[in-house]
């Protein structure tokens, strides 16, 4: 293990752009389009450009969990390849400034209405759908306050933690520490909280659980960096508990699988237009049919 060089900042800062790290070539520190690239649009009211990562997990989460419950939330997802910079072709930037997934854009009004941040289209989704988010009162607001601590927090686990255990181009002591240390608080955070919850939000599972479990649920499921065994996230039985409950439920293995393009090909549908695309058009099944 190496030390970081000390390193003495320059009056103004410059574009070092072979610093390193997994996601190099995609990182810039300007914002806009790199390429003109129109967005496909299929069929349906929703339209969603995703991938599954942990944010993109949670959409998708989302509107399996909304259809599950009879609601017409019938859509398309489509694969934006954020390793190949999909996410700066024109259309999608369009869609969402930010360069990010996820981003949705809702055709089922006069004019079709683009949503991103992933909290802004859970937010949007319940309240079109009137689901997985109370109307009112003190059960609406604590759903809030758990949906806003994730968007807060996961910024430390992945841009922080995860980026200097996993992706930089070696691994340095202090921001492993640094990061390690608030990882563990916010699962401590977590585990108090969940053992005397059954859902985040205390009464319904809810748009609060929908976008911790893909960070947090992951993370101790071992999905996450390979850092369980370092993080002993086995010693944080309520989350563990709590991220089985959920993986539990259909609509989560679904949506998990939606725009998924690692791990075993069967549980990768890199789009989704059609229910029946689960049983039919997994990335094995496609394989195959070359
Ligand atoms: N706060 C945003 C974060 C979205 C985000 O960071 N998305 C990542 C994938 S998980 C991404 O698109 N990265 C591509 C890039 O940074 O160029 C949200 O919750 O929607």
């Amino acid at each position: 293990m190496t030390d970081p060089k000390p390193y003495e900042p320059p009056k103004v800062w410059t574009w070092d752009k072979e610093s390193g790290g997994t996601f190099a070539s995609i990182n810039r520190p300007i914002a806009g389009a790199t390429h003109e690239k129109a967005l496909p649009v299929g069929k349906h009211p929703f339209q969603l450009y995703s991938q599954g990562t942990p944010n993109g997990v949670k959409v998708t989460v989302m509107l399996e969990e909304l259809l599950a419950a009879g609601h017409d939330a019938e859509y398309d997802a489509w694969l934006i390849s954020i390793g190949k910079g999909d996410q700066f072709g024109s259309g999608f930037v369009g869609a969402n400034p930010n360069s990010k997934i996820p981003a949705l854009v809702d055709h089922t009004g006069a004019e079709p209405v683009r949503v991103f941040e992933s909290a802004s289209i859970l937010m949007h989704l319940a309240e079109k759908f009137g689901a997985f988010l109370p109307a009112s009162g003190p059960a609406r607001t604590e759903t809030l306050n758990w949906l806003f601590w994730q968007m807060g927090s996961a910024p430390y686990l992945g841009g922080g933690f995860g980026h200097f255990y996993a992706y930089a181009p070696e691994k340095w002591e202090y921001p492993i520490n640094r990061f390690a240390m608030e990882v563990k608080r916010q699962l401590d955070v977590l585990d108090r909280h969940l053992a005397d919850n059954e859902w985040m939000a205390g009464g319904d599972y809810s748009i609060a659980d929908m976008a911790i479990w893909p960070w947090y649920g992951g993370l101790v499921k071992g999905w996450q960096y390979g850092a369980a065994e370092f993080l002993d996230v086995a010693s944080y039985t309520n989350v563990v508990e709590w991220a089985e409950r959920i993986y539990a439920r259909p609509a989560v293995k679904r949506g998990r699988m939606v725009n998924r393009t690692a791990g075993d090909p069967a549980t990768q549908l890199h789009e989704r237009h059609d229910a029946s695309d689960f049983e039919l058009r997994t990335q094995d099944k496609l394989d195959a049919a070359e």
